[in-house]
């Protein structure tokens, strides 16, 4: 999983990479000045591995980008090449600050102007080409009416993470890279000041209109918190009116937002979370730990972490009948913990 972080120029985005990655970060280079592993909190994981005394723990990352495109290397005449500096990209983490005294409006509406405008640009130049082609050769006239509708959705300052597309639409939609598509988290870095202040109505609409999370924090408190334990950071955070931390904040979030299902494989020598699509079947869960576990996948015995935590111990939960025997179809469920049966 790949996401980068952006936002206009001195908003806190190389301080949110820190933050993120615990200050073990890399210089980049071009429009990326730095990136890092992000491990994902997790305190299911936290619980299994001392519930089975497990040797190791491995939770989930994320490759984090720090990205100056849309801050101090904008450039309006570079927009396409920004744009596919970004392929690859799951999703965005976008900084919206008034640390330099601004109003937040102003690096929140910044930011949603040049992710829509990215797009736009793009369109038109994709349609004038067509438009070109078409004295030549005959072009597809499905993909013109469809870029003829993005472009209007989008000038109507909607992101096309709200648009719904037909089956055929959403092929053509497979070739192109699109920000706006991209699913958004906004991380509101506020002046230690005003962490307790409202956000103001007209920002809080929008965001909730796109069902996109958000978190409001002061990341130089948090950069000064980094190698303070979690617990007590939540702790020393809640006094300045922080409710969530960044990293938890952003590692509750993600799943939903990149539409992944979290599960879980637990033993005495390793406690570990892995993720698959939303939808997908535990025989693909099996694939993601081996390929052998998919081919020769006979049966899983699945119990939901809840169900885990409620019964306090493996054996308890087996009395209670809280595991139960899936076969290949079963779908997974958010928080499963799995014990694949196969046999090669
Ligand atoms: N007062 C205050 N200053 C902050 C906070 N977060 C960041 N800053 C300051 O804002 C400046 C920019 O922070 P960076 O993290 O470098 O921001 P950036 O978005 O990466 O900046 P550029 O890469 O230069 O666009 C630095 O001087 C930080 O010390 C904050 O929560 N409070
Ligand atoms: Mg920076």
């Amino acid at each position: 999983m790949k996401v980068a972080i952006v936002g206009d120029s001195l908003t806190g985005k190389s301080t949110l990479l820190k933050v993120l990655t615990e200050n073990n970060f890399s210089r980049g280079s071009g429009y990326f000045s730095g990136f890092g592993t992000f491990i994902l909190e997790d305190p299911n994981l936290d619980f299994l591995a001392e519930l089975y005394e497990s040797k190791k723990k491995t939770l989930l990352h994320i490759d984090v980008y720090d990205f100056d495109g849309f801050g101090k290397l904008w450039k309006d005449d570079k927009k396409g090449e920004i744009k596919n500096e970004l392929s690859g990209f799951e999703a965005l983490l976008c900084v919206i600050s008034d640390v330099q005294d601004e109003p937040l409006g102003s690096s929140f509406y910044d930011l949603e102007y040049k992710l829509l405008l990215t797009d736009l640009d793009f369109i038109e130049k994709r349609l004038e080409f067509l438009e070109k082609e078409s004295h030549k050769r005959k072009v597809n006239e499905r993909e013109i009416q469809l870029l003829e509708k993005l472009d209007a959705w989008l000038s109507s300052e909607k992101p096309l993470y709200l648009m719904e597309f037909s089956e055929s639409e959403n092929e053509i939609m497979r070739g192109y890279l699109f920000l706006s598509m991209l699913p958004q988290i906004f991380v509101f870095n506020r002046h230690e000041t005003r962490v307790r202040e409202e956000l103001p109505q007209e920002i809080l609409s929008k965001i909730q209109e796109h069902k996109f999370p958000f978190f409001v924090t002061s990341l130089e408190i948090e950069e000064e918190l980094i190698s303070v334990p979690a617990s007590e950071r939540i702790e020393i955070l809640r006094s300045f009116g922080v409710e969530v931390s960044v990293k938890a904040g952003i590692s509750n979030s993600i799943k939903d937002v990149m539409g992944i299902t979290v599960f879980y494989t637990v033993g005495k020598s390793e406690a570990r979370a892995w993720y698959v699509n939303r939808g997908a079947t535990v025989r693909e869960a099996a694939g993601k730990i081996h390929s052998d576990m998919e081919r020769g996948f006979i049966r899983a015995e699945v119990i939901h972490i809840e169900d885990l935590k409620r019964a306090g111990s493996e054996k308890k939960a087996r009395e209670l009948g809280l595991y139960h025997l899936e076969g290949k179809e079963y779908i997974v469920n958010d928080g499963d913990v799995i014990l694949i049966r196969f046999s090669v």
